[in-house]
């Protein structure tokens, strides 16, 4: 399919390289160098060769949200917005930004998200999972109250929120212990980002601004698969979900959420999605340059899914949510 839009694909500026270096065996670490840094060129080959006509970019994880000195997060979330404003600009036709927000301070978020959206053009932010910040022990998750006006902000500004994946932290994946291989995207980032929107939502977050829109990738980070689960939750019982929104989990899931096709490049799991939240509410993404471009549109282009479908999923979805005329 020619037109495609494509929206988990990440970039990496110098100081940000490192954090992805984790996840490269040493022998394949020149090679996902190679692709983070490059923007003009490679890439936008790819994209030529697999009918990719825009990529919103966004930066590499966990960079801004695993800076626990709050001055410095809010300097870097600048320097790599910046950064990509300048290499939209160059090809605005091909690329679109997605803003990183120095989270651990919530009022300067707010600030860099309103400069991003007003000022440099972009069409949205991701966020790299909780954060980090040098005033508080742990993870901080964004369904606490520090966050009602940052989210009333983005909100206003009508944009989606990406909640990106990223690994627990070390006190917080004992579980692991002693099984790495499950660290990473083939099963933490999954659990770590699922979770999350799950306490977005039983926060009641989307009962005090039913018109934000968060994008969740890898095709909801399994949450399609668990929702009937959720929500019934041994019913026969007198107690049922206990938290403070009004709503059952599944309702504020298919009015207040989208998902991406990105690192999850399979039939079953995106009829599955496709039955859970409607196509409608799914977006083809690659997650470049973590997965391969043709990976992901030779699946894509041939998944068994109505002609009608691929084009929503493929392209009319994003040129909606995005304004992207
Ligand atoms: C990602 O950002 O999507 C990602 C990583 C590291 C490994 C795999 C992956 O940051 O998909
Ligand atoms: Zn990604």
């Amino acid at each position: 399919m020619e037109g495609k839009i494509a929206l988990e694909e990440h970039f990496a500026i110098e100081r940000t390289l490192e954090d992805s270096a984790r996840f490269a065996p040493n022998a394949d670490w020149p090679e996902l160098k190679s692709r983070l840094l490059d923007i003009q060129e490679r890439r936008l080959r790819e994209m030529d060769e697999n009918g990719i006509e825009v990529m919103l970019l966004s930066l590499n994880a966990p960079a801004v949200q695993a800076i626990p000195d709050e001055a410095e997060a809010v300097e870097l979330a600048r320097r790599a917005n910046d950064f990509l404003a300048e290499q939209v600009e160059r090809r605005p036709n091909r690329f679109q930004g997605l803003a990183a927000l120095p989270m651990q301070a919530p009022e300067q978020a707010a600030q860099e998200l309103k400069r991003c959206i007003e000022q440099l053009g972009f069409r949205g932010s991701l966020v790299n999972g909780f954060s980090q910040s040098s005033r508080r022990e742990g993870a901080i998750y964004y369904d606490i109250p520090d966050f009602n006006d940052f989210w009333a902000e983005h909100a206003r500004l009508g944009v989606p929120f990406y909640l990106h994946p990223r690994n627990p932290l070390p006190q917080d994946a004992a579980i692991y212990k002693g099984h790495e291989w499950l660290l990473g995207p083939s099963w933490a980032f999954g659990q770590e980002t699922a979770v999350h929107a799950l306490r977005l939502i039983g926060s009641g977050l989307f009962d005090r601004h039913p018109e934000l829109t968060i994008i969740l990738g890898h095709m909801g980070e399994g949450l399609p698969y668990s929702m009937w689960r959720i929500d019934n939750h041994n019913k026969w019982m007198s107690e049922q979900n206990n938290y403070p929104a009004k709503r059952a989990v599944s309702e504020y899931f298919r009015e207040n959420f989208y998902l991406t096709t990105s690192g999850n490049f399979r039939n079953q799991t995106l009829i599955d999605a496709m039955l859970e939240i409607g196509a409608d509410r799914i977006l083809f993404s690659a997650d470049w340059p973590f997965e391969n471009i043709d990976h992901a549109a030779n699946w894509f282009d041939s998944a068994a899914i109505s002609e009608n479908d691929r084009l929503k999923i493929g392209r009319l979805n994003a040129r909606k949510l995005f304004n992207l005329d």
